[in-house]
């Protein structure tokens, strides 16, 4: 990938890690605990220090049936995050979780880089919003809204749905004068999507690189870890590790995650079993490519 966010250019395969704060009362995993300002500012600040490369602050709870909040409390649950760590120096990149454009508009005005929009631009004013800020956007495949998506989660061919429906995503940001060169993808695990469908999503989300642009997955302590194994949130680091080594060597290049530092390391032995899979002179193409292409020449890409 090769994408400015903020001050910094994100280049090359990755992985690169985004740590999560969430400045809510009711997140699934952590809700309540960084609803204080200072008790977010501590938090991005410590995932810093882990090793994200960039941090993802949300004032909104997006788990399955949770009621909306107005847009003014989520705003007023991120802008003095955003603004206190500005205010300190802080220096990795910042994103704004939400599905508002007026919430995106304060905090992009308090010092944010980058809209992680899990709607995928619901909102008609988002577009033009990250459009006028000039800054790179996350659009999420999800359906309907948390209220409701769950009752959505039916697909005739899950990989050709979830692909075809971020294709109109990526038309809708084009449209609103956002281009493509500017977006990142994420498949949205569990947003509309049943605990086998996150799992197959993970098992073939390197098929989503075809849409050519880089991917943002966040497995981290999701319903579907708890299905397949019965561990309760608090205790769903291991089979996020799994998930994010899974995507890592999909060729994933950023992963969402709460616990940077154990992710990190996850992701740094996986882009070392990726990097010794590819053919050392030519570099870029799966060992094994030659075989099944026929051709004995690697892709030109
Ligand atoms: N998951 C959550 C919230 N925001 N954003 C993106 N881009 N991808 C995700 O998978 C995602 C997200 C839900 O998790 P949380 O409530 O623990 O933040």
């Amino acid at each position: 990938m090769e994408l400015r966010i903020g001050a910094r250019l994100f280049t090359g395969p990755g992985p690169f890690v985004m740590g999560v704060v969430n400045a809510t009362p009711d997140s699934f995993s952590d809700g309540g605990r960084f609803l204080d300002p200072d008790a977010a500012v501590a938090q991005a600040e410590r995932l810093a220090a882990e090793g994200a490369d960039l941090v993802d602050l949300g004032g909104e709870s997006t788990r399955p049936g949770a009621a909306p909040v107005a847009p003014e409390e989520e705003a007023r649950r991120v802008v003095p995050v955003l603004e206190r760590l500005r205010a300190r120096g802080f220096a990795l990149p910042i994103s704004i979780d939400t599905r508002r454009a007026s919430v995106a508009r304060a905090a992009l005005a308090a010092g944010a880089d980058l809209v992680n929009d899990v709607s995928g631009l619901a909102d008609p004013e988002m577009g033009e919003v990250v459009a006028a800020a000039g800054v790179p956007l996350v659009l999420m495949h999800m359906r309907g809204t948390p209220a409701d998506m769950q009752g959505r989660a039916v697909y005739a061919d899950l990989l050709a749905e979830v692909a075809a429906e971020l294709r109109a995503a990526l038309a809708r940001a084009a449209a609103a004068g956002v281009p493509a060169e500017r977006i990142i993808l994420d498949p949205g695990l569990g947003f509309a999507k049943t605990p086998e469908q996150s799992v197959e999503l993970l098992a073939r989300v390197g098929e989503l690189r075809a849409l050519g642009r880089p991917l943002l997955v966040g497995p981290s302590r999701k319903r579907f870890i708890g299905h397949l194994t019965g561990a309760p949130v608090e205790d769903r680091l291991p089979g996020t590790l799994a998930a994010v080594a899974a995507c890592v060597l999909a060729g994933v290049e950023l992963l969402r995650v709460h616990e940077v530092a154990p992710a990190v390391q996850a992701a740094r032995v996986a882009a070392a079993l990726r990097a010794a899979a590819m053919p050392p002179a030519r570099g870029g193409a799966p060992m094994g490519f030659a075989q099944r292409g026929g051709g004995g020449e690697p892709p030109a890409t």
